[in-house]
């Protein structure tokens, strides 16, 4: 059975075929749109997915947000560009005509890297660094979702009290300071209007001001595992998204995390399935959530 997997995040949309053997083919991307209605959402789907007719006989999407019987509901709005709700299952179920199931992105990657890791670990957590800072926590072998579906959610978890605003209602989160979005709207000078990506490559050529930001990044993100290390004991932390996998950023992560007190340490390595977790993830999951 091949299953059609979907990535919905801030910046970009993916899609693929999962077949059995869990191989990734056929994978495509489209911007997530800049208009971010209901209606424009729904749009982009239907352009995502209309290459994939006839050659899958499930859905599986993995989406931000906190994803509750279906539905789509915003934690930070401001990372799809003010979308509060969207009826993600049932759009895709009559887009596609196929069965679906959907889950939030960065716990469904948690589930794909979790898999992928030696089977004597049941304790780890999983953190992406893209649009926002997503988590998904797996403790003694199962995905924590919660009954809000909240689970995980430790983007949101306090960096700095004095920090930025954050559009979750919050002050100071760790999204607010570390995020792909964060990096963007915290730059100043000749840096101000780039992306995070842009702002990123600058700081490998040496940028003073790009280097401050992303240092600032791997920090908060740093601390934040120390937290997650004193709250649920992880043997493991695995770092995904865009901004996490880029160039020598594990390595800044790791040197802030290697200052904190060792009861706090835990090692931390890099997405196995890379870009491909939360795809991945969508897809096992539904695997077992339909068998
Ligand atoms: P999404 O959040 O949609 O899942 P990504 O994981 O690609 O997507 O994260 C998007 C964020 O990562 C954006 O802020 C973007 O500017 C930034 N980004 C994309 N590519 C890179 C890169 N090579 N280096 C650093 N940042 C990047
Ligand atoms: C936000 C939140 C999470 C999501 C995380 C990473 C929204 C819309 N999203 O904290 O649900 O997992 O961002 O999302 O409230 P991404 O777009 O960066 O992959
Ligand atoms: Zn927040």
């Amino acid at each position: 059975m091949s299953t059609l997997a979907i990535d919905i995040g801030g910046t970009k949309l993916a899609a693929a075929l999962i077949d059995v053997q869990r191989q990734v083919t056929a994978r495509r991307e489209l911007p997530t749109p800049g208009s971010r209605t209901p209606a424009a959402l729904r749009e982009a789907l239907g352009l995502l997915i209309a290459p994939f007719a006839g050659q899958a006989q499930r859905v599986a999407v993995a989406s931000t947000g906190i994803i509750r019987h279906g539905i789509l509901t915003a934690l930070n709005p401001d990372n799809l560009g003010g979308l509060a709700q969207f009826p993600l299952v049932d759009t895709l179920t009559q887009l596609s005509g196929l069965p679906c199931v959907a889950i939030n992105d960065a716990q469904a990657a948690a589930w794909a890297e979790y898999c992928a890791l030696p089977g004597a670990i049941r304790d780890m957590a999983f953190i992406t660094v893209s649009t926002g800072v997503g988590g998904g926590i797996i403790s003694n072998g199962q995905l924590l979702s919660g009954r809000e579906g909240l689970a995980g959610h430790i983007g949101h978890t306090l960096a700095d009290p004095l920090g930025p605003p954050c559009g979750c209602g919050r002050r100071g989160c760790v999204e607010a300071i570390a995020s792909g979005r964060a990096l963007a709207a915290q730059a100043v000078g000749d840096l101000r209007g780039l992306d995070a990506k842009t702002i990123y490559a600058h700081s490998l050529q040496g940028h003073p001001q790009a280097r401050r930001l992303i240092e600032q990044s791997a920090r908060a993100v740093a601390r934040l595992i120390a937290d997650l290390k004193a709250s649920s004991d992880c043997e493991c932390v695995v770092l995904g998204g865009s901004v996490g996998l880029a160039e020598s950023y594990l390595s800044q992560v790791c040197a802030f995390l290697a200052q904190e007190p060792a009861p706090f340490h835990t090692p931390v390595i890099a997405a196995h399935y890379q870009h491909d977790a939360g795809l991945l993830g969508a897809a096992l999951w539904a695997e077992e959530y339909q068998s």
